[in-house]
């Protein structure tokens, strides 16, 4: 309560609707407290997680403004294929935004149709409707060419909300040859943007340095999700996605300080039989769409209905740590190249083909003993909407049990899904 009152000016400077804020802010802690409070035992030590979300838009919001006033240039971004290493180096800061809750929907409504992603919708909504203190901290947006609905947004975006904007290119055929040279160009076209920005030089150490930093704190993620491979897992899903979520916007070195220890306490947990779930509870892999905060609807059925997510191979989940970055070469040319590399190996359903995601599937499944694979898509969202009847098709063939779904974050459809979930899992035991 206190927090929230020292803010107030904060907010107000930032040029928020205060009153839409009050009541966004006032049903966080609700939902939070339902899903993460009382419906789980013996979770690890949280209390960083729990704090990070009751203090949403408080201390990360003061620490911006305060980069920004000694300098800092705060630039926002919607994809992992904006790569942080870059914005990092030459001393500015990144904040993944998105947008997990239709409570920002009015705000975009007129502007765009009412049969779009529902991600984008939000995102929209809280930087129209002035209710999100991230996107009003910003000097420089930076959008991607991915799917259609991303590539209209960012024209909606340049019209209606008073930040600059900047478009990455991303090649669609990634596994041609002139996909590489494309890309290469993009993020040295983005560097460009990023020196002016800024004023300050991409060298070879400070890329160096920045592509550490965001190794070491993809490291960190690794290491949770290594401990939910074990039975019983010492960690929810719906925590490890909370894990996964707040690391698009907080402090990379708080991150690796923060997420490093829960890691410790994990393998803790392992070597001493802990888990938040008895032994052989049935496992499930989520694949699919991004989940932003506070979108835990999916996680919330599953782990209700006597089961436990182990993996999401989604950009919330492994496509945000998988792919490995080297950080060797001598040249500053020969370290954009790794880059570069390290991003074209995320397997997101907007590039053609995409056949290597199902490879990850599978082997995923294997690596953390999944029982079935629910495919998630957003509503409108074609690209995961097209892939996962292809997906589900080839999982089957191969035995493993798979279900899709497709919804929003309304909560209208929670029991419907539930009971498709439950009938799953039931088939599941048989
Ligand atoms: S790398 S998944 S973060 S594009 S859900 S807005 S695809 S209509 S978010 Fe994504 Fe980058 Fe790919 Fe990952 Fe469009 Fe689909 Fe909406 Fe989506």
């Amino acid at each position: 309560m206190t927090e929230k009152v020292d803010h107030y000016p904060m907010w107000k400077n930032l040029g928020l609707d205060l009153e839409k804020h009050d009541q966004l802010l006032a049903i966080l802690p609700d939902i939070y407290k339902k899903i993460y409070i009382e419906t789980q035992k013996n979770r690890p030590d949280m209390s960083f997680w729990d704090f990070v979300v009751g203090d949403i838009h408080g201390i990360r919001i003061k620490e911006l403004k305060e980069a920004k006033e000694k300098g800092q240039k705060i630039l926002g971004t919607f994809c992992l294929y904006v790569p942080d290493e870059l914005i990092f180096a030459v001393n500015a800061i990144s904040v993944g935004l998105c947008g997990g809750t239709n409570f920002s929907n009015y705000a975009a409504e007129g502007i765009v149709p009412p049969n779009l992603c529902p991600l984008i919708k939000s995102a929209l909504g809280f930087a129209l409707g002035n209710i999100c203190p991230y996107f009003n901290s910003l000097n420089l947006l930076v959008g991607e060419t991915t799917c259609d609905g991303k590539k209209k947004a960012w024209e909606v975006m340049e019209k209606y909300f008073p930040c600059e904007l900047y478009v990455v290119e991303i090649p669609q055929c990634k596994d041609r040859p002139q996909a590489r040279e494309h890309w290469i160009a993009e993020l040295k076209a983005l560097v460009k943007k990023l020196e002016n920005l800024t004023s300050n030089k991409l060298t070879f150490e400070n890329l160096k340095a920045a592509m550490e930093k965001i190794e070491n704190k993809r490291n960190q993620i690794r290491r949770v999700y290594q401990a939910r491979k074990a039975d019983p897992p010492p960690i929810s899903g719906k925590d490890a996605l909370l894990v996964s979520q707040v690391a698009f916007y907080d402090d990379p070195d708080r991150e690796i300080q923060m997420v490093g220890k829960l890691a410790d306490e994990l393998e803790k947990r392992i070597r001493d039989g802990v888990g938040v779930v008895k032994k052989s509870t049935k496992r499930i892999l989520i694949s699919g769409t991004p989940m932003a905060i506070p979108n835990w609807k999916l996680h919330q059925i599953i782990e209700t209905s006597g089961a436990i997510v182990v993996c999401e191979e989604t950009c919330t989940g492994t496509r945000y740590f998988d792919a490995k970055l080297e950080i060797t070469g001598k040249t500053l040319e020969g370290l954009i190249g790794n880059l570069a590399e390290r991003y074209l190996n995320i397997n997101c359903a907007c590039f053609t083909p995409n056949e290597a995601r199902t490879e990850d599937i599978k082997r995923l499944v294997k690596e953390y003993k999944a029982d079935g694979v629910v495919l998630y898509s957003l509503s409108f969202c074609q690209p995961y909407i097209i892939e996962s009847i292809a997906i589900e098709k080839k999982l089957k063939e191969i035995g493993i049990p798979t279900i899709s779904i497709e919804t929003d974050y309304s909560s209208e459809d929670e029991g419907q899904l539930k009971t498709r979930i439950e009938a799953f899992l039931e088939m599941i035991k048989k």
